[in-house]
């Protein structure tokens, strides 16, 4: 099952709520949130969305888009009773992210890296706090390089960190730094790895590097600049495995957890590793078109867990 709401703060009541924490937004006439093109003036965020118990976002709008499809059509060959717009993308005329509501799942896109993700849960983590949604969870699917690990694995976030391995995350307020964690649920990740071992797919949890690159901030050596050595890359993704338990690296995992946790909701990443960092860094052709497959079978994963829970 789904867990229910970790932190709980105050009065029971508020068990289970989102928890946002600014004062400001209860002196807004209306909340334009404006990347996922919704707004909460027409009071019926309640009826529209407050029955979401289940977030999956993942980075590209395409999959997520087919994730939809496959979703419903899956919810319908089980003779479950489908909301009329389920296909229909909500965020569509703002064109930045794609959003669905297929009756207690919403599903979206975040985009590539920090900024991009982090806007996209600002707005749902807001979204569904003024729909007064209880117990929600939040899943995102992704890809990733392995650390150690063989392409196709799907691994699971226990505790995200930076590329300077400090745990957590850090976000900057008025030009300040400040840090926060950034840990997945225990549940939802048991969850996730129950239904991997069902659907017999090799997995493995541990910790996960957040990068805000894809090319020098993961140390790659391919990309348009690299001044460092092999050995540097490879002494420090070592010292990331051997001492602080990291088994991939992808751009947004750090700020999607904490952020998941400032507000009290519980979140997990799973991410296909494409290739093994350790033994190189291009994503070939090849490699793609096999972790298109694997990817597929983390779809299967989550729209298991969409339609048992
Ligand atoms: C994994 O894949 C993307 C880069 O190719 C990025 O969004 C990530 O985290
Ligand atoms: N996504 C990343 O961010 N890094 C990889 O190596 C593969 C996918």
């Amino acid at each position: 099952a789904l867990p229910k709401q970790e932190r709980v703060k105050g009065e029971s009541e508020m068990a289970g709520n989102i928890l946002l924490s600014n004062p400001n937004l209860k002196k807004l006439q209306v909340d334009h949130l404006y990347h996922i093109g919704l707004d909460n003036s027409g009071k019926d965020l309640e009826k529209r969305f407050g029955d979401v118990r289940l977030v999956v976002v993942g980075g590209c709008a395409k999959r997520m888009t087919d994730f939809v499809r496959v979703l419903v059509e899956k919810m319908r060959l089980c003779d479950v009773e489908v909301n009329d717009d389920a296909l229909v993308d909500l965020s569509e005329e703002r064109g930045r992210y794609c959003l669905f509501k297929v009756n207690h799942v919403l599903v979206a896109n975040h985009g590539m890296g920090a900024g991009s993700v982090s806007i996209l849960i600002h707005e749902l983590l807001k979204l569904l706090s003024y729909a007064k949604a209880k117990n929600v969870s939040f899943v995102r699917m992704g890809t990733c390089g392995g650390l150690d690990v063989e392409p196709g694995t799907i691994c699971l976030t226990d505790s995200a960190m930076g590329p300077d391995g400090e745990r957590g995350y850090e976000f900057f307020q008025c030009g300040k730094k400040i840090r926060y964690p950034a840990n997945a649920n225990r549940e939802l990740n048991e969850l996730l790895a129950s239904t991997c071992a069902k659907f017999n797919r090799t997995y493995k949890i541990g910790n996960t590097v957040t990068s805000p690159d894809f090319y020098e901030s993961q140390g790659r050596l391919d990309g348009a600049f690299c001044e460092y050595s092999e050995a540097a890359k490879l002494g420090w993704l070592a010292d990331l495995s051997e001492n602080r338990g990291a088994i991939n690296c992808e751009m947004e995992a750090a700020i999607f957890l904490s952020l998941c946790q400032r507000a009290g909701v519980s979140a997990a990443v799973a991410c296909v590793a494409l290739l093994n960092r350790l033994h190189g860094d291009q994503v070939t052709t090849e490699g793609a078109a096999e972790g298109a497959i694997a990817v597929k079978a983390l779809r299967e994963i989550l729209l298991d867990i969409c339609l048992s829970n």
